[in-house]
């Protein structure tokens, strides 16, 4: 089983995203999976692109792609991609996309194919507040959360977003869930 896990690098003039250094981390233990990961730019032309190469070429069996919420105090399990985007800053390449479709005759929505609860359950029982979340923004994260549905219907998927400071333990338990019950649960 090989399960493929995204970060993003820094935006928004921070010098750290610990979406980013959760990799890093999660390259240190010892899983009962295959773990791969990528990096993802936080532009808007840049990281769907990345991610799609990356899954074409290691063709995982699972992808949980993550990012920084830097407003929230928990991880949260996205549900839902949605279809649209309007940029509140620019992303790294300078693009700010206003008000806008992502997929012009895509489905408004479509919902992750992640065991969320069970992984919500298992962060929590690890001592790491977890919880769901219907909103995954209207930036780069929800661009790559939903293009990775649209494209990759056959896949498990879904998107983590991270706090600030983040208990990375949550997440480890959270992919060990989603290798025992790779089901698609919404
Ligand atoms: N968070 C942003 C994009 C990159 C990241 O880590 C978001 O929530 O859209």
């Amino acid at each position: 089983m090989k399960i493929l896990v995204s970060g993003f690098e820094p935006f928004d003039g921070d010098s750290a995203n610990p979406s980013g250094e959760l990799l890093t981390w999660l390259l240190t233990r010892e899983l009962p999976f295959e773990l791969v990961t990528v990096l993802l730019p936080v532009t808007f032309d840049g990281a769907f692109k990345a991610l799609k190469q990356t899954i074409e070429l290691v063709k995982p069996d699972v992808v949980v792609a993550t990012g920084l919420a830097k407003n929230r105090s928990e991880i949260t399990v996205e549900r839902i991609g949605i279809n649209w985007v309007d940029a509140r800053i620019p992303d790294n390449a300078g693009i700010t996309l206003s008000a806008q479709k992502i997929v012009n005759n895509g489905p408004d929505g479509i919902f992750s194919r992640l065991p969320l609860m069970e992984m919500i359950e298992a962060s929590r029982a690890a001592g790491v507040p977890a919880k769901l979340s219907t909103s995954p923004g209207e930036y780069v994260c929800n661009h790559v959360l939903y293009l990775l549905l649209q494209e990759f219907p056959q896949l498990s998927a879904g998107f983590i977003h991270l706090p600030l400071n983040p208990n990375f333990q949550g997440v480890e338990e959270m992919l060990k869930v989603c290798y025992s019950q790779p089901i698609m649960n919404h």
